[in-house]
Parts: C-alpha cells; sequence; structure tokens
C-alpha cells in the first residue's frame, strides 16, 4: 500500500485543495510519534512559505454561548461573500468527555457539508501545549490549502484562550446577557487580549436585555482600557437569526485593518512565532517525559518511595529528569 504520509504526495495534495490530502496533512501534524513529528516538520517547512494572508479568529466564550452556532452562521456568510473557511479547535477538555467532536460536527451542519467549508474536530489527547501546537500546525496546513480564513473555536474556561489568543490575528469573545454581573465568565487574564466582544442570543425577548448589556460592557471595556489602548468593540448578535453577523464580522475587519495599518500585525505575528517556539518546546519536552521509556520503567518505583518516604520529591523528579536527559542525549 501507498505511504499515507509521504511528505512530497502531501505536499502536492494540499497545494491542489485534496480534501484527502489535507485530512491525512493534520492527521500527521497532530501526531506524537517521533517519525511522525519528523515528517511533519519537513511538511510544515515546505507549507509555510505558502502562508500568512489568511484571516486567522480565535472564538471563544463560555459553553453553551452559541459558538458553534456562531461558527456555521458566519462561515455561510463568508463563504457566500467568496471566502473558504476552515475551522479547528482548541479543546483539551474533550478528550475528557470525548462528546464535543461529535456535537460540534451536527451543530456546524452547514459549514460542516459546504465545499469551501473545511471543518476539522479538536484533537483528542494530551495535554493543552500539545493541542495547541496541533491546532497550531493545523493552521499552517489550512492556509497552505487556501483557506483564507481560519477561525478557531476554544471552551472560555481557563487557559486554552490563552493559548488561541497567541495564534489569532483577532479574538473575538462571544457573551451572553446576564443581569448583574455582565464581566461574569469573563476572566481578567483573557479581557486585556480581546479584541471584539459579542452579546450573542440578541433575539426574541432576548434582544431589549443583550444591548442594555452590550452597552455596559462598552462603558466597563473603556473604564479599564490602559491609555492609548484601544477598547474592543461591543456588539449584539443572533447566531440563530443571523441578525448583527455582518456587523460582528465588520468589527473583526476593523480590528485587523488597524492593526495592519499601524504596522502591529507584523509585530503581533513576531510576537507570535517567539512564543511558539517556546511553547512547542516545552510541549515536546512533555511528550518527551510521557513517551519515555526509560522514565516509565522508573516510574513506579520511584512512585512507591516518594509515598513510602523513602525518598523525597525533590530528589525523584530530579532522577525523573536526568532519566529522560540521558535518553534525550544522543
Ligand atoms: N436563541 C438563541 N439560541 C442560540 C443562539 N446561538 C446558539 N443558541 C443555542 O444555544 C445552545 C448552545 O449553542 P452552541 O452553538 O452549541 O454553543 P457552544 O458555545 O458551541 O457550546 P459548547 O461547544 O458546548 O461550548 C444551542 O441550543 C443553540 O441552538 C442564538 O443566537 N439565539
Ligand atoms: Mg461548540
Amino acid at each position: 500500500m501507498a505511504d499515507p504520509y509521504d511528505v512530497d504526495t502531501l505536499v502536492a495534495g494540499v497545494g491542489q485543495g485534496s480534501r484527502l490530502a489535507l485530512s491525512r496533512a493534520i492527521t500527521l501534524v497532530e501526531s506524537t510519534r517521533p517519525d511522525h513529528r519528523s515528517r511533519a516538520r519537513q511538511l510544515l517547512a515546505q507549507l509555510a512559505p505558502r502562508t500568512g494572508s489568511a484571516y486567522r479568529v480565535g472564538i471563544s466564550g463560555v459553553p453553551g454561548v452559541g459558538k458553534s452556532t456562531f461558527i456555521d452562521a458566519l462561515g455561510i456568510r463568508l463563504i457566500e461573500a467568496g471566502h473558504k473557511v476552515a475551522v479547528v479547535a482548541v479543546d483539551p477538555s474533550s478528550t475528557r468527555t470525548g462528546g464535543s467532536i461529535l456535537g460540534d460536527r451536527t451543530r456546524m451542519a452547514q459549514l460542516s457539508a459546504h465545499d469551501e467549508a473545511f471543518v476539522r474536530p479538536s484533537p483528542s489527547g494530551g495535554h493543552l501545549g500539545g493541542v495547541a501546537r496541533a491546532t497550531r500546525e493545523s493552521m499552517i496546513v489550512l492556509e497552505a490549502a487556501g483557506y483564507d480564513v481560519v477561525l478557531v473555536e476554544t471552551v472560555g474556561v481557563g487557559q486554552s484562550e490563552v493559548a488561541v489568543a497567541e495564534m489569532v490575528d483577532t479574538f473575538l469573545m462571544l457573551a451572553l446577557a446576564r443581569s448583574g454581573d455582565q464581566l461574569q465568565g469573563i476572566k481578567r487574564g483573557i479581557l486585556e487580549r480581546v479584541d471584539v466582544i459579542a452579546v450573542n442570543k440578541a433575539d426574541g425577548d432576548n434582544a431589549g436585555e443583550a444591548r442594555v448589556c452590550a452597552r455596559e460592557l462598552r462603558g466597563a471595556m473603556r473604564l479599564m482600557a490602559d491609555d492609548g489602548q484601544r477598547p474592543p468593540a461591543v456588539l449584539t448578535c443572533s447566531a440563530r437569526t443571523g441578525a448583527g453577523l455582518d456587523d460582528v464580522w465588520q468589527a473583526v475587519q476593523a480590528h485587523r485593518s488597524a492593526l495592519e495599518q499601524e504596522g502591529s500585525l507584523a509585530r503581533r505575528r513576531a510576537g507570535q512565532q517567539v512564543s511558539w517556539l517556546w511553547a512547542l518546546t516545552q510541549a515536546s519536552l512533555l511528550d518527551a517525559l510521557r513517551q519515555s521509556e526509560s522514565v516509565r520503567s522508573l516510574a513506579p518505583r520511584l512512585e512507591a518511595q516518594v509515598v513510602s518516604g523513602e525518598v523525597s520529591v525533590p530528589e525523584a523528579s530530579e532522577r525523573l529528569l536526568e532519566t529522560l536527559a540521558g535518553e534525550l542525549r544522543p
């Protein structure tokens, strides 16, 4: 049987927009097998020159805010406007539930079925660093295949948002109108990275409350913005009815044009390359630690010794690191 992961064949196939080649190339970059990693590096090196011009947009928000519904509806609009749209996800929790993959496929029903769209479910398995690496590298493959809008979905809980903010040009936060604390559900650390906020489900009886919420949020964002910093645009939309979606996309475009005009898009991306370098190195170290045979065979004894008090935790940790270092050294 022909080698499904032959790099030259994949490069050619991705260039021709072959969905099969694209799926295989993404499977390859998602893999943590050392032989796959080595091929993935060759593949990415060859594809990288064809990337850089796509819109990279992160979409976050608490579970149930409507991210998948929003991406489905926005994606279709963008395709109608002539774009090719790819959707990837950073969702380490999917390894636990195993449910969100199927869920997102069915919820992005229109987009998944479209020829001009490519919806990739979250990679399963692994720590956040590994999942973020896979997503980042998948974005390169997708951009090289001609997808000029790449939407990255993440659940608005914990560190995955920060990881996504580190790989996109514009970070869009979906919010819900809730009386009282409008900032609830938006973590402080992420607030300073948000470029556009859209209060979703602004339909039916909810529309008025959503507008009030947006107004309050707008005021709060202005107060919080540092001197000279542009506060995020705050809008309302309904992923269900489509109301306001065009305005949200316009706000995303306006944010990106402002970045380009100030010359900060290039700066932002340069900074992201450097943070990727370190994130990748850390993720690779973690993978090496988990895959190391000698660490694995040493671990049960060390764990027992730590529990019995025979060896202290710092000593045991040092021994594991030494064992790994010995293995990494050629
Ligand atoms: N009324 C209304 N309901 C919406 C809207 N957008 C999404 N929903 C509903 O909200 C529920 C959750 O939507 P999803 O798109 O699955 O939300 P999500 O943020 O992707 O959820 P997770 O992937 O679980 O984090 C579904 O029942 C949607 O039909 C909207 O604009 N208006
Ligand atoms: Mg979803």
